[in-house]
């Protein structure tokens, strides 16, 4: 016999009761999407997997009194974080993490507002809050419980199990939920409330313990790097080209380079992008690398604002959103620019909502911005043709000069797409990802056209230049079967694999007429350097670990963000040194073991140990928060 007495333990009324009441308001008071029946059962089994997390604790006290009154001020004290996550939502439509929280502004926004945001009918979700304290002081009698070593042992075995159920499942909805941390909505919809909030307090404890340790003597030696290799001085004769003009920046998603000037079944993929490759106004960058890694499309944005590199795990979007930094937004907007964002999303997606302030956006059009219908829509959201159209108008409202960034969404992984907007068949391999991507990208590409002649036809086109940027790979490694057969190759090497990380980079300027193909070897870590100096705008003092593409002295490497390279001479990949024009692991003359390409000193060494150092310091500047030492002129 496990429970000394027949009867129902109050911790168990007491989950039951709290459960249904957090599921109520998960599903009533919060707008939580739900997209299929895995993400419904998930939301529906959490609530009452924390509300037995914390209530089964009371078995531990020994005393009956003393359980009562844990279980009791568990459910006031629990309910007043749901209460006041709902009063944050009414104003936020986001959920309380705890920088937010603390944040000066935010908190002096909700203080005006805060009685305005709460409603009569909330004291309802105090409820059960009130039959708990009922029953734990009136009916003592019956919640007499005294539990055995055997039945304590269960409760927390269950506790565990309960929640270790509870994260497989969410594994299993949204894998890598926990290292990639992408979106708040997504955490609460997984793990539940509580679950996020503990999660929350856990990144944050992390990132305010590194940077207590940091007191800007690190600055320096930075410095000093910066000034010696990458050169941030030169400037090349493009500087000024573009001077006074709209930037008009478009992140195409998971565009990747070998569909460039390719063919499918016989069709071409990107026939606007490849007519691009040969315009008189457009510079082609055809050796360009992506240098994301978990963070995805947001590490993209965080290399290109800020010529920094994302981080190794997690996305920087989440865990530093609260540091200063010098991004372009900021620069710009000291030289007169409006700097905007429009994306199709929810604004917390990638955390966007917090790290725009933080990068100086002035203004995000969210998915609030659109009219997204069940017509328009596909897969993650709005597509991108209407989203492009819809955009029109916003632009046109804008004070000029403005700096604006357009984040497509149709091609995405799963690259679905309906039968009516397709123009060219998928693909016919092992791999349906692979398969469906051809249609998908196709489709981005007419609507970047169509975007293209909006601009023409509402007078936005002559006053701007136009950047079109793939942000990362679409077609993981997981498919290199498909992507070998695709390519008409044997395998996949790391070599190749490498090279597959290249994503089509545009720079197109109206009028310009000396456009061309260029080859360097280049990456997003240089597109905030090449913007400014194509706006002709000074960033003296300013840290940062790239080029601008038109000088001539450039740094010639690009550093992935696991550590691998890509330089004009070789191809660091897997601890494997190639040749980067014949794809050969390279051959030390001098030492005679066979495979000395893996050898500790290889051809690609010296780049390797400053790859390594620049990715170090990148790395303190973020961890240390290091910008708030620094003065920038005003
Ligand atoms: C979400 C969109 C896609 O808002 O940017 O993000 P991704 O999964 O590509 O990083
Ligand atoms: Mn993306």
């Amino acid at each position: 016999m496990m429970f000394n007495q027949k009867r129902i333990p109050l911790f168990v009324i007491a989950t039951i009761l709290f459960g249904i009441k957090t599921y109520i308001v998960y599903r009533f008071m919060f707008n939580i999407d739900l997209e299929n029946i895995l993400q419904e059962i998930i939301l529906f089994i959490n609530p009452f997997v924390s509300a037995f997390l914390f209530f089964a604790v009371s078995v531990w006290f020994k005393k009956t009194s003393r359980q009562m009154k844990y279980i009791r001020y568990m459910a006031l004290i629990a309910t007043g974080v749901i209460f006041a996550n709902i009063v944050f939502y009414r104003s936020f439509a986001d959920f309380i993490t705890i920088p937010q929280l603390f944040q000066g502004s935010n908190a002096a926004d909700l203080g005006e507002s805060i009685v305005s945001l709460i409603k009569p009918y909330d004291i309802l979700i105090f409820t059960d809050v009130a039959i708990i304290w009922y029953l734990s002081r009136n009916r003592l009698d019956s919640f007499i419980v005294d539990f055995s070593r055997r039945g304590k042992v269960f409760a927390l075995s269950m506790s565990f199990l309960l929640l270790a159920g509870n994260f497989f499942l969410a594994e299993v909805e949204r894998p890598q939920l926990f290292t990639r941390a992408f979106d708040r909505e997504y955490l609460v919809k997984n793990i539940g409330l509580f679950n996020y909030h503990l999660y929350d307090i856990g990144i944050n404890t992390k990132a305010t313990t590194q940077k207590v340790f940091a007191d800007g003597n690190e600055i320096p030696e930075i410095k000093a790097y910066v000034e010696e290799n990458i050169k941030t001085d030169q400037k090349s004769d493009m500087f000024g080209v573009a001077k006074n003009k709209n930037v008009i920046f478009i992140n195409a998603e998971s565009l990747q380079s070998f569909v460039i000037n390719d063919e499918v079944n016989g069709e071409e993929i990107t026939p606007f992008l490849n007519s691009l490759t040969e315009d008189e106004d457009t510079y082609y960058f055809e050796n360009f690398y992506h240098q994301t890694e978990q963070g995805k499309t947001s590490d993209s944005e965080f290399l290109v604002e800020n010529s920094l590199y994302p981080l190794s795990r997690g996305a920087v979007f989440f865990t530093q959103a609260q540091n200063e930094y010098h991004a372009m937004p900021e620069i710009m907007g000291k030289a007169g620019y409006n700097s905007v964002v429009f994306h199709a999303n929810n604004k917390t997606f990638w955390n966007r909502d917090q790290m725009y302030e933080s990068l100086d956006v002035d203004k995000f059009y969210g998915e609030e911005a659109y009219e997204v219908t069940e017509d328009n829509s596909v897969g993650w959201g709005l597509k991108d043709k209407p989203f492009f159209e819809q955009s029109i108008d916003h632009l046109q409202s804008l004070d000029e000069p403005y700096y604006s960034k357009f984040i497509t969404l149709t091609n995405h992984f799963p690259f679905e797409l309906p039968e009516e907007d397709r123009s060219i068949e998928p693909y016919d391999s092992n791999s349906a990802t692979l398969n469906n991507y051809f249609p998908t990208v196709r489709y981005m590409d007419e609507s970047i056209e169509q975007f293209f002649a909006q601009l023409k036809a509402n007078g936005l086109y002559e006053d701007s230049i136009i950047v079109i940027m793939g942000d990362h790979y679409g077609i993981s490694a997981n498919h290199n079967r498909a992507m070998s057969q695709y390519l008409g190759e044997e395998e996949i090497t790391p070599f190749d694999q490498t090279q597959l990380q290249r994503v089509p980079f545009f720079i197109h300027i109206p009028g310009h007429g000396k456009g061309e193909v260029r080859s360097e070897v280049s990456g997003q870590i240089d597109v905030k350097p090449t913007i400014l100096n194509l706006l002709g705008i000074e960033h003296q003092n300013d840290i940062y670990f790239g080029n601008d593409l038109f000088s001539e002295d450039r740094k010639d490497y690009i550093a992935l963000r696991n550590g691998d390279f890509i330089s004009e001479d070789y191809i660091f990949a897997s601890g494997i040194c190639y040749d980067r024009q014949s794809g050969e692991q390279v051959k030390e003359e001098s030492d005679d073991s066979i495979d000395s390409s893996l050898a500790e000193d290889s051809a690609c060494t010296p780049i390797k140990k400053q790859v390594e150092q620049e990715l170090g310091y990148s790395d303190d500047l973020i961890y240390g928060d290091l910008f708030r030492f620094m003065e920038f002129e005003k």
